[in-house]
C-alpha cells in the first residue's frame, strides 16, 4: 500500500529532525518553517555530474532560453516560459503538436551532446556503486508508451488576480501551461532495479542539467530536482526519449527527461543528468518552499508537498473571442483531470445561470484530456462570457473559486471567457 505524501512528509520531518534525513541546499527557514519549531540545520554542497551549457541567447529573442520558433499566434511568452495559445490547438488531433506545447523553463534549455550524455544513478540507496547508463543503454531496456497530459502546477494562475481579486506570486499562466503527448521510453522502475537497488531506499530523486537557478531572494537553490517517493516512482514514471513519436526535442528535455503522469509538471525533470536514490528522506526547495500551499487556509508549514493537478478546461478561442451575433458558432474545448478521466463537461453562455451539456469526443481516461463541443448562436451584440465546467471519474466538478494560496497552485475553479458579440 502506498503510504500519503502527508504521513510521509511527516515521517520525512521527524528523521531530519534526528538527523537522518537530508536537505541539501535548502534553505533552513524553510524546513524551520515546515517544522514551526527552532533547530539548526547546516546546508552540504551538492554532488553529482556538472550542469550543461544554454543554448546562447539571442538578445531579440522574446524567451531568452527557449530554441523553438515562439510565433505571437501560438504561444504568450512569459519571461524565460511560453504557454501555448488556446486558439491554435482547435482542429488539431488528440494530442498538442510537438510545436505548440507550452515551454516551463527556471532558467534555460541547456544544449547537451546526445554521445556525452549519460545518466548516473547514485546513492546509499543502492546495494553498490554509482552506474551510469547512456542512452543507447537505455533505449535497449524494454520500451514503455504512455499518453499522459503535462500541466505545469501553477496552470491558471492568472486567474486568482482577475478573477477572485488575490495576489499571488509565479508567472501569470492563463490555461495555456498544458499540453498532452504520447510519451516513449523505458520504466524509472527498470532503470532502478538494474542499478541495484537496495530494500532500504526510500526517495529518488532525479536532477536536471540546466543551470542552477537563483531564487527571489537571491539565494542559490542549485539545479532543479524533486524527490518522489520510491512507490511512485515505481509505480508509472517513465525516462522518457521520445515525444509524439519524434526524439524529444531540446526544450522539452533533450535527450532524457522523467516523466511522472498525473503529477504536477515540477516532477518530470527535464534534461536528466543523475537520479540520487536515497535510504533518507530527502528534501529540495521544490518540495519545501515550492510546490506546496500556504495561506491562511493551509497550516503554517503548508499542506503536504503537491501531486496531483487539479480539473481544469479550456475554450479553444482566441482571449477574449469576437464572435458574430446571430449565427450559430461551434464552440470547442478540452477539460482535463489529474484525479481521472473527463465523465462529462456542462457550457454556460450567460454566466453560470443555466448549464447545458457539452458533446464529449473522448471516453474518460486516467492522464487523458477530453475534447467536446457545443453549438451557441449569440443572441445579440455586447459582451458575455463562456464558461465550461469539468467532472471526473473521481467525482469531482470545477468549483466556482479556488481557495487561495500564496504561490497560486491549482488553480481549478471555473474560468470565465470574455467574448465581445458584433
Ligand atoms: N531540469 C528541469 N526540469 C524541469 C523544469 C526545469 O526548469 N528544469 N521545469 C519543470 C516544470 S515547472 C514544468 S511545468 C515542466 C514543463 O515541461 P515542458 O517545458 O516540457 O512543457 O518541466 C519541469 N521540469
Ligand atoms: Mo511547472
Amino acid at each position: 500500500m502506498t503510504i500519503s505524501e502527508r504521513t510521509y512528509d511527516r515521517i520525512r520531518l521527524r528523521q531530519w529532525l534526528s538527523g537522518t534525513a537530508r536537505a541539501d541546499g535548502v534553505h533552513r527557514r524553510d524546513l524551520l518553517r515546515l517544522l514551526a519549531i527552532v533547530g539548526t540545520a547546516s546546508a552540504a554542497a551538492t554532488t553529482g555530474p556538472g550542469a550543461a551549457t544554454a543554448y546562447s541567447a539571442n538578445a531579440d529573442d522574446p524567451a531568452p532560453g527557449i530554441v523553438k520558433p515562439l510565433p505571437d499566434e501560438q504561444f504568450m511568452v512569459h519571461g524565460t516560459n511560453a504557454e501555448t495559445r488556446w486558439s491554435a490547438l482547435r482542429g488539431t488531433v488528440y494530442h498538442t503538436p510537438t510545436r505548440l506545447f507550452f515551454v516551463r523553463n527556471h532558467t534555460a534549455t541547456p544544449r547537451i551532446d546526445t554521445d556525452d550524455w549519460h545518466l548516473t544513478v547514485w546513492g546509499n540507496g543502492l546495494t553498490g556503486g554509482p552506474v551510469d547508463f547512456g542512452l543507447d543503454d537505455l533505449k535497449a531496456l524494454p520500451a514503455t508508451t504512455r499518453c499522459a497530459v503535462l500541466e505545469c502546477a501553477g496552470n491558471g494562475r492568472a486567474f486568482f488576480t482577475t478573477q477572485q481579486g488575490q495576489q499571488v506570486t509565479g508567472t501569470a499562466w492563463q490555461l495555456g501551461a498544458v499540453g498532452s503527448a504520447r510519451w516513449r521510453g523505458v520504466r524509472l522502475a527498470e532503470v532502478l532495479y538494474r542499478a541495484g537497488l537496495a530494500p532500504h531506499a526510500v526517495d529518488v530523486q532525479p536532477r536536471g542539467l540546466d543551470q542552477e537557478v537563483i531564487g527571489s531572494d537571491g539565494t542559490n537553490l542549485g539545479r532543479v530536482r524533486r524527490p518522489l517517493p520510491l512507490a511512485k516512482a515505481l509505480d508509472d514514471v517513465l525516462l522518457a526519449y521520445e515525444m509524439n513519436g519524434e526524439p524529444l526535442p531540446p526544450d522539452h528535455g533533450h535527450p532524457v527527461r522523467v516523466l511522472v503522469p498525473a503529477w504536477v509538471g515540477i516532477a518530470s525533470i527535464k534534461w536528466v543528468g543523475d537520479i540520487e536514490v536515497s535510504a533518507e528522506p530527502l528534501y529540495s526547495p521544490w518540495n519545501t518552499d515550492l510546490y506546496r500551499l500556504f495561506g491562511p487556509d493551509y497550516p503554517p508549514e503548508g499542506s503536504a508537498p503537491l501531486t496531483r493537478q487539479t480539473i481544469k478546461s479550456a475554450f479553444e478561442l482566441p482571449w477574449p473571442a469576437t464572435l458574430a451575433c446571430g449565427v450559430p458558432h461551434r464552440l470547442t474545448g478540452r477539460s482535463w483531470s489529474g484525479n481521472g478521466g473527463i465523465t462529462r463537461v456542462e457550457i454556460s453562455t450567460d454566466g453560470g445561470a443555466t448549464w447545458h451539456p457539452a458533446r464529449l469526443y473522448d471516453a474518460p481516461r486516467e492522464h487523458g484530456w477530453a475534447r467536446w463541443s457545443a453549438e451557441w448562436t449569440p443572441p445579440a451584440p455586447g459582451s458575455a462570457e463562456l464558461l465550461a465546467r469539468a467532472s471526473d471519474t473521481s467525482g469531482a466538478i470545477q468549483p466556482e473559486r479556488t481557495v487561495f494560496n500564496e504561490q497560486g497552485y491549482l488553480f481549478g475553479a471555473v474560468v470565465r471567457h470574455p467574448v465581445t458579440i458584433t
